[in-house]
């Protein structure tokens, strides 16, 4: 865990400071099982929450030194990172080259200081959806809390004001309307891994169903 944090932070740190060139992209981009749309299909559970930005809030705890609750304009004094990833559903789409902006994972946990009995996160959205991830997962250079896609602010059917992307997994690993970030010293499922759905949600590895 520590070389491969130290290494996602050199990436991100080349990416943060402009000097990151365009990844050469491999051919092999789609993962097994997937096609790939031009579109970008919407998932929910049925609502859509609109949270007004002056009434956002994002509160992160748990298993950090430093707990913060963040107003709109804390989020956005934060360190402003921008990335372009493919993003792989569950559902058998992936789009390629999403180009996000937000805040980088990496500079939240700078902020709160997880201790070092945090293994995992577990996410809370405005929704009641809640998803989790390791937080090795999270510590990686393309993992931000986005609030602006393909140069625009999120719509919020795409989880504005802001959502949760992991590119490395499939996308329900990503809570849109994030409300509450939550540093945990073990692992309990979201809403989707306690119904049947993969706890590692690999696209790679075609790792959909537990
Ligand atoms: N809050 C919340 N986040 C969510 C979901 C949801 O229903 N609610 N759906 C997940 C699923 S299953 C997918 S595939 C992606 C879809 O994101 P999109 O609607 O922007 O395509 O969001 C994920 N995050
Ligand atoms: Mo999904």
């Amino acid at each position: 865990m520590k070389e491969a944090y130290i290494a996602a932070k050199e990436r991100w740190a080349r990416k943060m400071s402009g000097q990151a060139h365009a990844q050469p992209r491999s051919e092999n981009r789609l993962p097994p099982g997937q096609r790939q749309v031009t579109n970008f299909p919407v998932l929910d559970l049925g609502v859509k929450p609109e949270i007004p930005q002056d009434r956002w809030e994002l509160k992160i705890g748990g298993q950090v030194e430093n707990p913060v609750t963040l107003s709109w304009a804390d989020f956005m004094k934060l360190p402003q990172f921008k990335d372009v990833s493919d993003f792989h559903c569950v559902t058998t789409w992936s789009q390629f080259d999403m180009a996000w902006e937000g805040v980088s994972f990496l500079s939240l946990a700078e902020l709160v200081r997880p201790k070092p009995a945090a293994t995992h996160v577990f996410f809370k959205s405005h929704d009641g959806y809640s998803t989790n991830n390791p937080l090795d997962v999270m510590m990686d250079d393309d993992v931000l809390i986005a609030h602006s896609w393909n140069g625009a602010p999120l719509p919020v059917e795409h989880g504005g004001p802001a959502r949760v992307i992991v590119p490395k997994k499939y996308a329900w690993k990503g809570a849109k309307w994030i409300r509450e970030i939550t540093f945990m010293d073990r692992d309990i499922l979201g809403f989707w891994e306690v119904r049947g759905y993969s706890n590692t949600a690999d696209p790679w590895t075609d790792d959909r169903f537990s």
